[in-house]
């Protein structure tokens, strides 16, 4: 039986506080959330705490999942107050519409402050979200430096930080939030094959082999292009081990290195390599 993944710092729990309290402090919220884990990757703690306040959801890392999955997951997230998009906070160009669609969320406060003579406040934004969905990435995007530090594993932001981005926009980065129950068995290892758990608190072969086995089930060709064709009566284990062969991770005597593979595997699915992929479909 598979442990519960479990993992909240306390440095989590404090930017959980902190987002309550700096809450009044900005006019928007940006939720990241993973394009490719829709559902598992937004933090139901940190949708409490935003309450009714203005939100845009944004659906980062589209680059790396299915576009027809991600355009249904936008349409059904938007509606009932809610904005949401899908970018790629990597790329300066997929920043726009985000720009453009914060004037216009943002226009009726803008317009009764410019009435009241206030003009040319910058609009204050604090970008929430859970542990690596591209958070820091794009408040530098969005400013045109790199202000915010970004790195390809979780919990790299560690305190709330104010960045001014020269333009209409003041950001808050923050760091990312998990909650201590982190749903259930599929929810765990699809947070952590994406890479929003640290690979720490996980047991990578659990982890690369339950990942594998939905990957079979959802996108069999993507599969069998990148690691080769099986049986489709193949028993599962031995589908893994098949493929770890063919990967070439082995150990001295012949066996499957699992460890070895386990990784290469969750790399291959974090870069994109596999192919576009999304785990979580809309119902
Ligand atoms: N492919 C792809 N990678 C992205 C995108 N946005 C961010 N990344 C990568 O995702 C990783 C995490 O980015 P960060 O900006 O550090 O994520 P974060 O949400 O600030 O993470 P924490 O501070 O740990 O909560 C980095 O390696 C980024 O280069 C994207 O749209 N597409
Ligand atoms: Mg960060």
């Amino acid at each position: 039986m598979a442990q519960d993944i479990n993992w909240f710092p306390g440095h989590m729990r404090k930017a959980l506080n902190d987002t309550k309290e700096k809450l009044s402090l900005v006019d928007l919220v940006y939720e990241t959330c993973d394009a490719r884990i829709p559902f598992s990757s937004r933090n139901p703690e940190l949708s409490k705490i935003i309450g009714e306040k203005k939100r845009i959801v944004i659906l980062n890392k589209a680059d790396l999942a299915d576009p027809s999955d991600t355009e249904r997951w936008v349409g059904s997230l938007k509606g009932n107050g809610t904005y949401a998009l899908s970018l790629e906070a990597t790329d300066r160009k997929s920043i726009n519409k985000l720009t453009d669609l914060t004037m216009s969320v943002m226009k009726e406060t803008l317009d009764k402050a410019a009435a009241k003579g206030r003009t040319g406040r910058p609009v204050r934004v604090m970008v929430v979200g859970v542990p690596n969905t591209g958070k820091s990435t794009l408040i530098n995007t969005l400013a045109g430096k790199k202000a915010a530090v970004t790195g390809d594993k979780p919990g790299v932001t560690r305190a709330p930080k104010w960045i001014p981005t020269g333009g209409r926009l003041e950001l808050m980065d923050m760091p990312g939030v998990l909650w201590p129950k982190l749903g259930d068995r599929k929810s765990q290892v699809i947070l952590a094959a994406t890479g929003a758990v640290k690979a720490e608190v996980t047991d990578v072969i659990e982890v690369a082999y339950d990942a594998v086995n939905m990957l079979w089930d959802m996108y069999p060709d993507l599969m069998s292009a990148r690691y080769g064709e099986c049986d489709s009566d193949i028993d599962p284990y031995e589908r893994f081990l098949q493929m770890g062969k063919k990967k070439g991770c082995l150990m001295s005597g012949g066996r499957i290195d699992e460890d070895r593979f386990a990784r290469l595997f969750l790399d291959d699915l974090r870069s994109g390599r596999i192919g576009r992929i999304t785990f979580e479909k809309v119902k």
